[in-house]
């Protein structure tokens, strides 16, 4: 029986699509840059038949790209020609919320947004947040161990990880469920499959360590003259104020795009090079006031500060900092460089990335925005062809010069397969082979992602 009709018959007509037209939306990734033809996109309703399915797939040596909300920035949750695109939207379903505990497991397919508004009606909330939240899925999160904007309190997915349930390539089951926080049972299977990119296994469910809801939040945008007052200005907030929960910076070239594409208005009249986002948050008392104070101890500028309680305001301040990927994306196709380094070369990164750029685009431009609290910038790049890598590879030189990492939160994906080596070494990639080699020994899942093709043979 050829294939496609196998895989039908798994997971019923309706949730196998093959007509391109409807595939189409599976195929591209989130900035255009990546994507190519499936052969099909299955959309498996259980865990049952997620095994199945990999099982006929590994029969025929078809590649299978495990695909959650298609929101990751690397190319990784893309066919490249020819795979099966196993999409997990309807492995969903909240269950088991222990309110007292502050856990629950949801399905690798729920959305952030719907589990944070479940955790939040039971006076939780999710450790991990980020601008996609309507799309991401807890899946994707943990399969690219997603940092987001509350790293620096919380920690990345990873650290939300109690339990999992996946699937591996043979159709056996892994099920870790609900997991305990203290568990030292052999290998972190469940931090192993955090970060792997959909290479080693398919996770279906997965059971979240909650933080406890904060009842108080202030978010402050401050005016910067420059990346190194920015970053001098966050290291001073983060060790003086334990209320921190974000430490966000941006350019005023990235914010005029997100004025224009997302019509958001500026925070306060005058215009600065830099900007420094802050947000406080207590389950105790109202920490407004001590980041007012904090703010007048820095010498902030009163005509460069914007401060904001109720969330009407703290929204406004945040979509400055949070659009910047959909207006960047409104300009073109853009090169994603998301990067961290040591936090003394940070404004160093942030200042010298447009000249190396330059160096080998004169024409190209480059915005800079990211998690400074983290270490964390995301260099874009407007102006070269999708496929020219010039680019890339003078950032993350610059990257690795400044001691850095070339993937600090969306991973490798197959945007920088070139680049693991270069960033982790022979001895550490050719650990991660034998793992991928003892877990999926034909390359069947997600191949072309992390080593490259040459993997895959
Ligand atoms: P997908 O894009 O569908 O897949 C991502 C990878 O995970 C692929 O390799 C895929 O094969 C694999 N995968 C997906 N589901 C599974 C599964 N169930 N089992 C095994 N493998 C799987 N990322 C951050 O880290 N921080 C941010 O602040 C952030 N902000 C963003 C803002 C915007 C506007 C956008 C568009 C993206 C942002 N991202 C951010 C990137 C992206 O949202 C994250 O990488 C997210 O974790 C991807 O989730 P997803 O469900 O869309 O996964
Ligand atoms: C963010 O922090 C996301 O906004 C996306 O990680 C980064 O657009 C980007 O490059
Ligand atoms: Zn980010």
């Amino acid at each position: 029986m050829p294939l496609t009709d196998a895989l039908r018959e798994i997971v019923g007509d309706r949730h196998c699509l093959v007509d391109p037209a409807v595939r189409a939306s599976y195929e591209t990734d989130w900035t255009r840059r990546f994507g190519g033809a499936a052969l099909a996109v299955l959309r498996p309703g259980s865990s049952e038949e997620v095994a199945a399915v990999l099982r006929a797939c590994a029969e025929a040596g078809v590649g299978v790209v495990p695909q959650g909300g298609n929101t990751g920035l690397v190319g990784g949750s893309v066919p490249r020609g020819g795979e099966v695109v196993l999409s997990t939207l309807r492995l969903s379903g909240i269950e088991d919320f222990d309110a007292d505990a502050g856990e629950v497991t949801v399905g690798a397919g729920d959305v952030l947004a719907t589990v944070q508004a479940a955790a939040r009606a039971g006076g939780w909330e999710v450790g991990v947040d980020l601008g996609a939240r309507d799309s991401a899925t807890i899946g994707g999160m943990v399969a690219t161990n997603a940092g987001g904007v509350n790293v620096l309190r919380y920690g990345p997915m990873r650290q939300q990880v109690l339990g999992f349930e996946a699937v591996r390539v043979d159709g056996s089951v892994l099920r870790r469920l609900p997991g305990m926080p203290k568990d030292n049972t052999g290998y972190d299977l469940g931090g192993l499959l955090a970060g792997s990119e959909g290479t080693l296994a398919v996770l279906t469910r997965i059971r979240l360590r909650l933080v406890p809801g904060l009842v108080h939040r202030a978010v402050a945008v401050i005016g910067c003259s420059d990346a190194a007052a920015a970053v001098t200005a966050a290291t001073r907030l983060r060790r003086e104020l334990g209320s921190v929960l974000a430490l966000e910076l941006f350019t005023d070239e990235g914010m005029s795009l997100v004025m224009r594409h997302a019509e958001v208005a500026a925070p306060f009249a005058s215009r600065r090079p830099v900007y420094l986002l802050v947000e406080v948050g207590s389950d105790a008392g109202d920490p407004a006031d001590e980041l007012a104070e904090a703010l007048v101890l820095l010498g902030a500028d009163d005509g460069a500060v914007a401060m904001a309680t109720g969330p009407a305001g703290r929204h406004r301040l945040w979509q400055l900092r949070e659009r910047h990927t959909e207006a960047v994306n409104a300009e073109g196709v853009p090169h994603k460089l998301d990067v961290s380094v040591p936090i003394a070369r940070y404004a160093e990164l942030v200042e010298r990335a447009p000249a190396a750029v330059a160096a080998v685009d004169p024409a190209a431009r480059t915005i800079c925005y990211g998690h400074v609290g983290d270490g964390n910038v995301h260099v874009n790049v407007l102006g070269p062809a999708p496929d020219d890598e010039a680019v890339d590879d003078a950032v993350l030189e610059l990257v690795l010069a400044l001691g850095g990492s070339v993937s600090a939160e969306h991973g490798i994906g197959v945007a920088k397969v070139g680049w693991l080596v270069r960033d982790r070494g022979p001895e550490a990639v050719a650990a991660m082979r034998a793992i991928k080699d003892a877990w999926d020994p034909a390359g069947i899942l997600n191949p072309g992602v992390l080593f490259g093709a040459a993997a895959d043979s």
